[in-house]
């Protein structure tokens, strides 16, 4: 089994001179909770094979030609664990959980020619090499993070991107909804949120906002992707879009005006009045209903203006509202200066802090999400030359996204403390979703490997050859990419 699969599985065995073939009469087999993965894959293979693909819980008379889900009882394939088998006759999908199926089905579709990913009818053969894989990953949170709140992306965009990061199974998606320049999911309590603090963007541009049935929307999609969204209101800091909607939230009363620039740390919320908890009690409960993984992003970092005694307190007494609206914590590397309630998730991305502090909460049982700037922060421009971007983590190759090791970045956080990684993109520069996708591709899927593959599989030129065939599926799927110098693309 010849393969460019990444992230790179844990164990393949190929079956030498052994390929199936995709024809007009394969069936997919997918009983029970595996019925809606066949449909899905179904789905993916339909337009370009032009083959029926039927989907049914049995194999019927002609058990051959068959592509079959399996869920099995064996817990050591975990949450999203799965074995792919692949024979001249059929291929078989097994795993413990709907998920792992999932994530087999992402495998089996790298396998294919790039082709079966375009949206019209393609010339076959569609063979897939022989061989087994056996493969679950090192870490249970592999995210992207896309900030819609510099930028507004619509509905429709951010769903293109769920696709584009589920291939390279990436299992969350964490949405910067918030900051000062615009806030983008509706409140009902609060609905000046969004039909004023909505309307601005950096540059002035027109932004926009999600409703509530607009973002539950998303979460569906995102769910049948695996992939669960993780929503951010970043504060007390990032809130001028909040300050400029509701005069109230202000210390002095006066609404701030609106603000396009991407400057950051100079706004906050008014900690000592009583009506801002009023406001987040709200806020993090209508967010709540609308989320149904576990964590609430309240992001805190970056506040310029409040003394640390302050924003402690302000950290704890938020942490209160997560918690009680039946939710665990995640924010930014600041929020270690607070005492974290047992089951919190700090996010780790300021290099340029001491990671002392994130050190210390980890050995009191905080996890860690790694983000660290110089490495996954895919807002960074590849090279000096790059036009979209920014850089004041530096410059961030192909090869910088992949060459490190979470284990070793940090003293005191190890593998035991570390939850996963997590690839930022924040939107100051980029105003659609091509733009994210050149700066996303092809560095997130070297942010997936790290958070999938055995750290004894990673190997750089071994991972730029099986890469390089990722440039004609991106060119089939429509998802823009930087043909990075680093790679030999084949086209
Ligand atoms: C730092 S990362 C920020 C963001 C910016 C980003 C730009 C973090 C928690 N805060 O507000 O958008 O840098 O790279």
């Amino acid at each position: 089994m010849q393969n460019s699969i990444v992230p790179a599985p844990a164990w393949v065995t190929p079956a030498e001179g052994v390929s199936f073939a995709l024809t007009d009469a394969t069936h997919i087999v997918a009983p029970g909770s595996a019925a809606p993965i066949g449909a899905y894959l179904a789905g993916l293979l339909r337009p370009s094979t032009g083959f029926p693909l039927p989907v049914g819980p049995t194999a019927g008379i002609a058990p051959g030609d068959t592509i079959s889900f399996e869920l099995d009882e064996r817990p050591q394939l975990g949450e999203e664990g799965y074995e792919l088998e692949v024979a001249a006759e059929t291929v078989v999908l097994r795993a413990h959980r709907p998920a792992g199926l999932f994530q087999a089905v992402q495998s089996l579709r790298q396998l294919l020619p790039a082709a079966v990913e375009r949206a019209d009818k393609q010339d076959g053969p569609w063979e897939i090499p022989g061989g087994k894989i056996v493969d679950q990953p090192r870490f249970a949170w592999r995210g992207a993070m896309l900030d819609v709140a510099r930028h507004f992306f619509t509905v429709e965009e951010v769903k293109k991107y769920i696709d584009a990061i589920a291939l390279y199974k990436i299992n969350t998606l964490h949405l910067h909804l918030t900051d000062d320049q615009g806030w983008r999911v509706e409140i009902t309590s609060w609905p000046r949120l969004t039909t004023e603090g909505g309307r601005t963007a950096v540059g002035g541009g027109k932004g926009g906002y999600y409703t509530q049935a607009q973002y539950a929307d998303l979460v569906r999609f995102a769910q049948e992707r695996f992939v669960t969204l993780v929503p951010e209101v970043d504060m007390p800091g990032h809130t001028n879009a909040a300050l400029a909607s509701y005069p109230e939230l202000n210390c002095d009363g006066m609404a701030r005006p609106p603000y396009t620039g991407i400057e950051v740390g100079f706004s906050s919320l008014c900690v000592d009045k009583p009506v801002t908890y009023e406001f987040l009690d709200d806020v993090i409960r209508e967010l709540a209903a609308l989320t149904p993984g576990p964590y609430l992003h309240i992001g805190g970092d970056e506040v310029k203006t409040l003394p640390a005694p302050e924003y402690v307190s302000f950290i704890e007494r938020v942490q209160q509202l997560v918690v009680k609206h039946g939710k665990k914590v995640l924010g930014w590397q600041e929020i270690v200066a607070a005492t974290l309630v047992p089951g919190s998730v700090t996010q780790y991305w300021d290099i340029n802090a001491s990671s002392a502090p994130v050190a210390a909460a980890a050995k009191n049982g905080t996890k860690v999400v790694l983000s660290p700037a110089s490495k996954a922060y895919l807002d960074m421009k590849y090279d000096k030359n790059t036009v979209l971007g920014l850089q004041w983590a530096g410059t961030i190759e192909v090869r910088d996204a992949y060459e490190w090791e979470p284990a070793t970045l940090l003293d005191g956080v190890g593998d035991a403390v570390i939850l996963g990684v997590e690839a930022p993109i924040w939107s100051e520069t980029l105003q659609t979703i091509d733009e994210v996708e050149f700066l996303a591709f092809p560095r997130l899927p070297a942010i997936a490997e790290i958070g999938w593959s055995p750290a004894a599989a990673r190997n750089w030129d071994d991972f730029g050859s099986r890469l390089a065939a990722h440039g004609p599926r991106w060119s089939a799927m429509g998802v823009n990419y930087h043909r990075s110098e680093q790679i030999t693309w084949p086209e």
